[in-house]
């Protein structure tokens, strides 16, 4: 509960920051994106995992400006990428569930983007399922609106909650990112492997781009690198999230 009123202090003290990890496609060497991931470094508890933070923010109503903060800071990063002249990566930044439909999120988003004076597709929004559950209309309508600025916008977390197809049919996404949950049991459990590639298979046939999260092995890397759709790969077989710092690091010696 300290951590609610702890908040203001932190975002004003920097004592949060961001950690970058990128999306890797399988078929070659390329750095398709990165996803950027809050850290909190609190005075007295040290490093807390935002699955910690993350909930007990958002039952406080104090997502809303954490987001606004992450966004700020993923702007003002990918315009010094490209100043610096290191790259034009995609930057994906997560987005609290009840903040999809507000207007004040879309505002944020033109006005963070407008006064860093980068083309509106640098960006992508990943929303989680559960976020659209409540009210699939409205989400729809943001996403249209996500959409027509420019942003990319990526379903998150798919195969957690209840993974409707209805949602690839009838939201206006560009990417699927499936869950680390189908993504352990590859290629040694047949069912979690047919899943994925199932999955992979529909993406295509969509026209969806499609993201395997949480990959840490050099198996599951071969089994997505023999499919030819040529899916995107994000997890720890490439790298953690670093700083940012060291993320450009990682990156020039990689490529
Ligand atoms: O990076 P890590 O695995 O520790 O993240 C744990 C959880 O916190 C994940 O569900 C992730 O989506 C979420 N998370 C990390 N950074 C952010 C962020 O900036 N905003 C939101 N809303 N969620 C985040
Ligand atoms: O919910 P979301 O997908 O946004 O969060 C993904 C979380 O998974 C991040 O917090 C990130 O730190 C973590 N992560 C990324 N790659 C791997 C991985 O290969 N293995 C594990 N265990 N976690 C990962
Ligand atoms: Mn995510
Ligand atoms: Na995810």
């Amino acid at each position: 509960r300290n951590l609610v009123h702890d908040i203001d202090r932190a975002i004003r003290n920097n004592e949060l920051f961001l950690v970058y990890q990128p999306k890797i496609s399988s078929h070659s060497k390329e750095i398709l994106g990165v996803e950027a991931l809050l850290r909190w470094n609190h005075p007295i508890y040290g490093h807390i995992s935002p699955g910690i933070f993350i909930p007990i923010l958002e039952e406080y109503n104090k997502m809303y400006d954490v987001t606004d903060w992450v966004i700020n800071q993923v702007c003002y990063q990918i315009s010094k990428w490209i100043q610096d002249g290191i790259s034009a990566w995609q930057v994906a930044i997560n987005i609290p569930g009840p903040y999809v439909t507000s207007p004040r999120l879309m505002n944020i988003l033109k006005e963070s983007v407008t006064n860093n004076n980068f083309s509106s597709s640098y960006l992508e929004l990943e929303i989680t399922e559960t976020s659209v559950i409540n009210n699939i209309e409205s989400a729809i309508k943001a996403i249209e609106e996500f959409r027509e600025f420019g942003f990319s916008v990526a379903l998150d977390d798919f195969g957690t909650g209840v993974s409707s197809l209805s949602y690839l049919k009838r939201l206006p996404i560009t990417t699927l990112k499936i869950d680390k949950s189908f993504v352990d049991g590859v290629p040694n459990s047949e069912k979690d492997s047919a899943i994925v590639k199932a999955i992979i298979t529909l993406c295509h046939s969509l026209n969806l781009k499609v993201v395997i999260e949480g990959v840490e092995s050099k198996d599951q890397v071969l089994y997505l690198r023999s499919m030819s759709e040529n899916p995107t790969i994000q997890g720890y077989f490439f790298t953690p999230p670093l700083r940012e710092g060291e993320f450009v690091k990682w990156a020039e010696e990689f490529q």
